[in-house]
């Protein structure tokens, strides 16, 4: 029957995203771990303990995400299991991670491979990680040893993912493990070695693999003035959009330090991202003053809110952050897009229209070559424990079953047959019809 087709380019890649600690399990000599086994910190005291057993067994996973039909995925390095303590790696660990890779490339699912995804090892803690100079040396030779042993099966490398968010929840609202300092000083120092940990990291990867695409994952998020908010709510939005969203990839672009987070140029930064890593999730409300904290936790009337309050379901704001990075002039990819929906009563239609987004930019012949759905399977949701759901495959942490959801079914649709269409949103979300396909012939 005639369907309206929103069809993607025929390399488009169709991935899935993780991390590390979210999903192996037992990952003891993370400051992670050690950071959840104290009492309050982490919602209703969850823990990741087993995680979704990806360290034992993730090739069942990779079973699933390639009966999905998706042929990439990312995921992240756990440099505290690479290196469990200073200077001595584990070539055990090290050779899980081979075969991981290699399940991946069996299944024709191409590795996307994150080096810092949250978690540090508590070695490099006590030594004062990013608050502390030898952070880059020891990233540095990390990822060097990572690329040696693993480079063959990775084409593509994520260094650090969302450093701002890290900075942001570990420095100044703490909801991630501590370090030995918090604060703005120390958030600020931080921000300069994470920078210098890119760059070394970029250089070491390209050194020995030049033919790797190196980039970084940036969280973007719509920060906006509410439609009666001040001239100067305006501004502060303005900024505060500039600082978070832009601020990371003008640095990485000529070097050069931007205030507030100093001056001065940062030595072989500059120019060191061969593609620009998007992870869009939502749009915030900001004013000036700000009330309850940075980010406003009111919606609009009729606003779709995602579990937990996690954030407004707003898909034009993946077009606004495609757009936004443009001017690099590199292939983009979402390297992590999702929603915390434990009944799967958001999920389909945030997909669709998510994806009619990024179908928009293409047909504009804007650079966006794949996109990274988070996540393939519920998992450990950081300081909001298992409470946050955002898998296309349900999992109970306790007895480990799985359970696709039907947002994993429309996934499945979507990526074997290359398009979103008129026939998917009348099947899983049939409220978009009118607005996705107006006028697209009646297929049910
Ligand atoms: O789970 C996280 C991920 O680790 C980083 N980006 C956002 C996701 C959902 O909150």
């Amino acid at each position: 029957m005639a369907q309206a087709k929103m069809i993607f380019p025929a390399d488009f890649l169709w991935g899935t995203a993780t991390a590390a600690h979210q999903v192996e399990g037992n990952n003891v000599n993370s400051d992670w771990w050690a950071w959840e086994q104290g009492n309050g910190r982490i919602l209703q005291n969850h823990r990741s303990a087993l995680a979704c057993n990806w360290w034992e067994d993730a090739e069942a996973d990779l079973d699933r995400a390639a009966a999905m039909g998706t042929n990439a995925h990312r995921l992240s390095l756990e440099w505290s299991r690479i290196e469990p303590e200073p200077s001595r790696f584990d070539m055990d660990a090290l050779d899980r991670y081979r075969q991981i890779l290699q399940a991946m490339h069996a299944r024709g699912i191409e590795p996307m491979v994150t080096l810092h995804h949250f978690s540090n090892p508590v070695w490099l803690v006590e030594k004062g990680d990013f608050n502390s100079d030898i952070v880059v040396d020891y990233f540095q030779r990390y990822t060097a040893k990572a690329v040696e042993l693993l480079g063959d099966l990775v084409p593509k490398w994520v260094t650090i993912n969302e450093p701002y968010v890290y900075v942001f929840m570990r420095y100044l609202n703490q909801l991630f493990p501590v370090g030995q300092k918090h604060g703005w000083l120390a958030a600020r120092e931080a921000v300069r070695n994470l920078l210098r940990c890119h760059a070394a990291a970029y250089h070491a990867i390209k050194a020995q693999q030049p033919e790797a695409q190196v980039g970084i994952a940036k969280n973007m998020a719509v920060l906006a003035a509410r439609p009666d908010g001040s001239a100067l709510d305006r501004r502060w939005a303005r900024w505060l959009s500039w600082l978070y969203n832009e601020s990371w990839f003008e640095m990485m672009a000529d070097g050069r330090l931007r205030q507030p987070f100093g001056r001065g140029v940062i030595p072989n930064l500059a120019g060191t991202f061969d593609f620009v890593g998007v992870n869009y999730y939502t749009r915030f409300y900001v004013r000036f003053p700000p009330r309850n904290g940075l980010l406003e936790q009111e919606w609009e009337p009729g606003a779709i809110v995602s579990d937990g309050n996690y954030g407004e379901v707003y898909p034009e704001g993946l077009f606004w952050a495609i757009k936004t990075v443009l001017k690099y002039d590199k292939p983009i990819y979402i390297t992590e897009n999702g929603v915390p929906d434990v009944a799967d009563g958001i999920r389909p239609s945030y997909i669709l229209t998510h994806l009619r987004e990024i179908w928009r930019a293409i047909s504009f012949c804007f650079p966006v070559m794949g996109y990274y759905h988070w996540s393939l399977v519920d998992n450990f949701e950081w300081d909001r424990g298992w409470t946050q759901r955002f898998g296309l495959i349900a999992l109970d942490p306790e007895t480990q079953a799985r359970q696709l959801r039907a947002s994993g079914s429309l996934y499945t649709e979507i990526c074997t047959q290359n398009q979103i269409n008129s026939d998917m949103a009348a099947r899983y979300a049939p409220q978009l019809l009118e607005t996705m396909f107006p006028g697209a012939p009646p297929t049910l």
